[in-house]
């Protein structure tokens, strides 16, 4: 399990939490959710099943992968194409011939998962009502929700963990009531989905609108998206994208330059020529 999260990780899929799909199951029918169809079992009374997410952790590794890419500005859905890739990859190489399936955040019909409820059913993070988000210990709002897997396998022996208790103060709580009013007002409440989870992206004031209502929950401050992820997910531009790939690029060059200019320093402080030297070494 540590190998297959430090590869997920590696593609900044960096939150990775086992649980039983059991206990998501009995606890949409505990809440009388009928339209949640309850996570394949395998006819198993216990049923591996992963949680994957990521902190503000993805977006490096994204920006990476998109500069890797032969013509990054005509990619379509870039960062689901990236995310959907990498997971199925890492997933079919762990589970070899294991059956498995993989449920999508945005799925619907049978293939609808509440994130948030397999969040809540595995003790990883609070539901808070009032800003409708998933709070993380350590993340807080700045915390997605990518994949459920649910493998062919046994599921852990224990009993469900206990649900995390709620996160936010009192004071919290009252600004977000405020801030998720003013992020209603500023958006068309009629089509909600189709605005804050559609294809084209929120305008800017709706944008920081739900913004400000993430910025209320003052756990996990420290790990708030970057300006420039943060808009990204939230408007879907291109050119904030491309943008902040070519900042990426010029940073990673930087850092390469200084890195080699330090190595050849050092192999010259011990009187070697960096690479002829050692290749000559391993040839003797
Ligand atoms: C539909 C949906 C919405 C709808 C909810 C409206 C509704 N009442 O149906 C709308 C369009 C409003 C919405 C908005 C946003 N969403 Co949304 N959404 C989803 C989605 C795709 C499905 C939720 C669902 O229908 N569950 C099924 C029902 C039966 O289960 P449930 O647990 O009872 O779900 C309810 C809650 O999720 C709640 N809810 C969730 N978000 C919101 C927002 C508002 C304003 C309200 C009133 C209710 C609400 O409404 C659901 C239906 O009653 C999930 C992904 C997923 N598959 O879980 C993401 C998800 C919940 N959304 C997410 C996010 C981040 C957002 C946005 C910030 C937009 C964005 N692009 O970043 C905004 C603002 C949310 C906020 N609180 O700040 C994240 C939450 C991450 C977290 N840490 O909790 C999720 C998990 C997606 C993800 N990939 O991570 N969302």
């Amino acid at each position: 399990m540590e190998d297959f999260a430090a590869e997920l990780a590696a593609n900044g899929i960096d939150v990775v939490q086992q649980l039983n799909a059991q206990w998501y199951n009995e606890y949409v029918a505990a809440e009388g959710l009928q339209q949640l169809s309850p996570l394949p079992t395998y006819g198993r009374t216990t049923t591996t099943t992963l949680l994957l997410g990521n902190s503000r952790a993805l977006w490096p590794v994204f920006l990476g992968w998109l500069s890797s890419q032969p013509e990054p500005e005509n990619l379509k859905d870039p960062l689901d194409t990236f995310l959907k890739s990498s997971i199925v990859d890492v997933v079919a190489r762990f589970c070899g011939t294991t059956a498995y399936d993989i449920h999508w955040p945005w799925e619907s019909g049978e293939r609808l998962v509440s994130m948030q409820r397999v969040a809540t059913a595995c003790g990883m993070c609070y539901h808070d009502g009032e800003t409708q988000l998933s709070i993380h210990p350590r993340f807080g709002a700045w915390l997605a929700f990518r994949a459920v897997v649910v493998l062919d396998a046994p599921g852990l022996d224990c009993p469900p963990p206990e649900r995390l208790g709620c996160l936010l103060s009192e004071r919290e709580k009252a600004a977000a009531r405020e801030a998720m009013a003013a992020a209603l007002r500023a958006s068309d409440e009629v089509n909600l989905c189709s605005q804050l989870h559609g294809v084209k992206g929120m305008e800017r004031d709706v944008r920081l609108a739900w913004a400000a209502l993430r910025d209320c929950v003052e756990l996990g401050r420290d790990e708030r998206y970057s300006d420039a992820q943060l808009t990204y997910h939230y408007t879907k531009e291109q050119a904030v994208l491309l943008q902040a790939m070519r900042e990426h690029r010029a940073r990673y060059a930087v850092a390469t330059s200084l890195f080699a200019s330090k190595a050849s320093e050092l192999a010259s402080e011990r009187g070697e020529g960096l690479l002829f030297k050692s290749s000559k070494r391993a040839d003797t």
